[in-house]
């Protein structure tokens, strides 16, 4: 098993093309133009020899020669620290500290309605889009006060807030038509890199 792992070369991100957390993982690999080899798969459908090494058996998983990594958010934190051009953080300590403060709010907040958003009950799902809706147009002066999200420049807070906010029409949030972030969303989506991030499904998600 570890022998079929120490042959590759380079690095494959074993990815799920309709999941925003391996979308997310996807867009830093764009942003910073890595070389990494994307692999199409189904969560529960990783390849036999990741299987022990990946306990969750969950995507995105990144393997870079005998290291197995997953949880999206350890992955994007490897992958900019390998690669460290552009920084996705901010260089002092508290900024860094803020960054991944902004970084947890959008995870529980905003991603932890996800299942909710799935859900079979309309009720949930109705609640979880208010919520979503309402946070975002609450967030209204962020997405407007600065080119990127609380900052001048790209960070992994955009990385992970992006690909979220592309899912908004399947997720059946719609935002007011003056809503800031739509501004910010336009901005983001224009991006080469992020339309390199995308999946031929996740493309078909805003034809
Ligand atoms: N916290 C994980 C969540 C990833 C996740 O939920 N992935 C889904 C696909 S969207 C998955 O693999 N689910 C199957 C499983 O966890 O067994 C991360 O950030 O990577």
């Amino acid at each position: 098993m570890t022998q079929v792992i120490a042959r590759r070369s380079g690095m494959s991100l074993y990815s799920d093309p309709t999941c925003p957390y391996s979308h997310r993982t996807r867009l830093v690999v764009a942003e910073k133009g890595i070389n990494v080899d994307i692999v199409d798969a189904q969560p529960g459908h990783l390849p036999e020899d990741l299987i022990d090494l990946n306990p969750y058996n969950s995507m995105p998983t990144l393997v870079d020669r005998d290291l197995v990594l997953y949880d999206s958010r350890v992955i994007m934190e490897y992958l900019d620290e390998r690669f460290p051009h552009p920084p996705l953080l901010p260089v002092d300590p508290v900024s860094r500290a803020k960054s991944r403060l902004v970084q947890h709010r959008i995870e529980y907040d905003w991603y932890g309605l996800i299942t909710d958003l799935g859900s079979r009950s309309e009720k949930r799902v109705s609640k979880a889009r208010k919520t979503l809706a309402d946070g975002l147009q609450a967030s209204g002066e962020v997405f407007s006060a600065m080119p990127f999200f609380l900052s001048n420049e790209l960070t992994m807070v955009d990385c992970m807030l992006v690909p979220l906010l592309w899912r908004l029409p399947v997720y059946g949030v719609e935002l007011p038509a003056r809503s800031p972030a739509l501004d910010y969303m336009k901005r983001m989506f224009a991006r080469p890199a992020f339309q390199d991030s995308l999946s031929e499904a996740e493309r078909e998600m805003r034809d």
